[in-house]
């Protein structure tokens, strides 16, 4: 079990907190790793990629900036009601009770929502992650927002410009949040560092420190998910889902009488999802009501599966270090035995068996340091969600907040 007070450092009330949000692929982490300027890639070797809160420090401009980055709403490993739970218990629990200070509370300076330019659709997951970020943010503090737009390499640039003035435009797209006071900004990322430190730069500089709707709403004694405006709106999403997947059924139905075969396979494979479906969103419905002490269970032991998960994957990683570099060290090594060094071809392709195994080596290297810092991210998610709870309940001092992990990130960077 991981000693998690040995994992945290006291920062300063000047550090800077943003979210990152949007869609599963939009460029999150992409985002992180570009601000952080430390060599993990996220996203590319991972198959679930980002699945929960994880938070990413560095320094700039004499402020230490934590850039939370988030699972989006359509995760492919998790369902919605699974990530509105992760995300609004992480940020509800941090915030702390009805009654904590206000300087004790957690409170984002930010959030940077990731949209790519490169989708062509306005679909369906593309609004209700639109619906969920408006709900938790809660209009008053729309101006936390700053839409910005991806992809900027996979568009010609006026496809591109006409794309975003309709999101502008669009009062049912990014209209409602900056045709409003006070407004979201939109900006945009082309994948390169300035874009990206700039988008930051623009946070700090404004210096407001934001409580969003969710936090409030779920501070209150005994508040539940379904007394939240996000929570409602989810219910009205899957309400109308589990309608829509109903109706399906009965289609299906009707078309099995129909072609009075009993055993059509299609059919019966499409009215089990459908069922499935219904049962998915009425347990999800049912989970709008768990108390948050069943929420931190469930965020406690996801994280702590997730850090496990990692943990094996960073011994794997350094079997395998170890295997390779034994490999290439014994290629070229001259023979213990006395015995002469091999003939010239020979010797050309251990030289080339050499300089694969060095390549795998590197890239092993790479992936068990962006291992590393996304485990060191996951602890400082539960650090701060652990911390901020005994600031708040234990006694710890008014105006210091406790953060974690600077050291460890720190030591991430230079395996
Ligand atoms: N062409 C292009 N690829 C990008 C851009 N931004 C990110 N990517 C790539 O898109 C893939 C997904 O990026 P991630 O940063 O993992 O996306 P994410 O939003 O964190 O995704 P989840 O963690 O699944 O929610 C990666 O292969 C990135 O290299 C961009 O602006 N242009
Ligand atoms: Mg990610």
């Amino acid at each position: 079990m991981a000693d998690w007070n040995a994992l945290t450092i006291t920062s300063s009330p000047q550090d800077v907190f943003i979210a990152v949000m949007g869609l599963t692929g939009v460029g999150k982490s992409t985002f992180v790793t570009l601000c952080t300027q430390k060599e993990i890639q996220i996203g590319h070797k991972l198959e679930s990629c980002t699945s929960s809160v994880s938070i990413f420090s560095f320094r700039h401009k004499s402020k230490t900036v934590h850039l939370i980055d988030t699972p989006g709403f359509n995760d492919t490993t998790r369902s919605e009601s699974e990530v509105l739970q992760e995300v609004a218990y992480w940020l509800s629990t941090a915030y702390g009770k009805a009654d904590a200070k206000l300087e004790d509370r957690f409170r984002l300076n930010g959030i940077v929502y990731l949209h790519s330019i490169a989708d062509v659709r306005w679909s369906g997951s593309t609004r209700r992650s639109l619906n969920m970020l408006r709900t938790i943010c809660g209009p008053e503090n729309y101006d936390a927002i700053v839409l910005t737009t991806t992809f900027w390499d996979q568009v010609d640039r006026e496809t591109g410009k006409v794309r975003e003035a309709q999101l502008i435009g669009d009062m049912n797209k990014w209209g409602q949040l900056v045709h409003t006071s006070p407004k979201s900004s939109v900006r945009r990322h082309d994948q390169g560092y300035k874009t990206a430190i700039n988008i930051i730069d623009g946070i700090i500089d404004r210096g407001v420190k934001y409580e969003l709707l969710i936090q409030k709403e779920l501070a209150k004694p005994g508040a539940t998910l379904h007394d939240t405006t996000a929570g409602r709106e989810a219910q009205l999403l899957w309400e109308k889902d589990i309608e829509r997947f109903q109706q399906e059924l009965g289609y299906a139905k009707e078309a099995m009488k129909e072609s009075q075969q009993q055993s059509d396979g299609t059919l019966v494979t499409e009215m089990a999802r459908l069922k499935s479906s219904i049962n998915q969103g009425r347990a999800a419905l049912s989970e709008l009501y768990l108390p948050k002490k069943e929420l931190e269970n469930r965020w406690v032991s996801r994280n702590t599966r997730d850090v496990e998960l990692l943990q094996q994957q960073i011994v794997k990683c350094q079997k395998t270090i170890e295997d390779l570099f034994k490999r290439s060290a014994s290629t070229l090594s001259p023979s213990s035995n006395g015995t002469p060094p091999p003939a010239y071809s020979r010797r050309t392709s251990d030289e080339s068996t050499a300089s694969s195994a060095n390549s795998l080596l590197e890239q092993e290297r790479r992936w068990k340091k962006d291992l590393m810092a996304q485990k060191m991210a996951k602890l400082a998610a539960r650090s701060m969600h652990i911390n901020v709870a005994s600031a708040l309940f234990g006694g710890v001092s008014a105006g210091v907040a406790i953060l974690p992990l600077l050291p460890y990130l720190a030591a991430c960077c230079v395996m």
